[in-house]
């Protein structure tokens, strides 16, 4: 099966006090849905045109040559957002608890601090990319990326990660990407957050 964008776990206008309707919809229908057409074409007739993403991420340097560029930028998209809209929802924000709470509060000092960190690498991070948090194989970290470049691509698992591409904040935000990255902790799902963690720990 090739890839599609998967449905939106929530309205478009579900998060309007953080992500307002317009960017969710320009976002989740047409961005997202050119990563997964794109991606598409390139593993067409390869041996990976079935593979589930993270597969086709973890196996990009035995790809054909002249498909890797495409494929780490579309496939590396489709996987990033699938994964984002699945960590926001409605009502959601707060703070994490249990062992995500714990290993946070371990690697990173406290909440605040692990926040402050997110933010600070998005911001940081010139152009277009990713803020993480990603379970590197033995502890929690954080870091960006630019562009669409999976964490997967270093064998790594996301955890959580924030779009810092203008596509995502510019049209309510404009040029204020701390204001957008401050404002969306109010939107994050920490117990699918917490169910990557688990998963990305066993
Ligand atoms: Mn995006």
């Amino acid at each position: 099966m090739p890839f599609s964008v998967p449905p939106l776990p929530y309205d478009y206008d579900a998060l309007e006090s953080t992500v307002d309707v317009e960017t969710m919809k320009l976002h989740h229908d047409k961005h997202h849905q050119a990563y997964v057409d794109n991606a598409n074409k390139a593993l067409e007739g390869t041996e990976w045109a079935d593979s589930p993403v993270e597969e086709v991420l973890r196996s990009l340097d035995q790809l054909p040559a002249d498909k890797r560029t495409a494929v780490q930028n579309n496939a590396g998209g489709h996987a990033n957002h699938s994964l984002f809209w699945e960590i926001m929802a409605p009502q959601a924000g707060g703070s994490p608890d249990g062992e995500l709470a714990s290993a946070i509060d371990s690697e990173f000092g406290s909440f605040d601090s692990f926040k402050e960190k997110i933010n600070q690498n998005g911001v940081t991070r010139f152009g277009s990319g990713w803020t993480w948090l990603v379970w590197n194989g033995s502890a929690l970290e954080a870091y960006s990326t630019a562009n669409q470049d999976s964490p997967i691509l270093q064998g790594h698992v996301p955890v959580l990660g924030n779009d810092v591409w203008e596509h995502a904040y510019y049209l309510n935000y404009r040029n204020r990407r701390p204001e957008y990255l401050e404002a969306w902790w109010n939107v994050v799902n920490w117990e699918a957050v917490a169910a990557n963690f688990a998963a990305a720990r066993s």
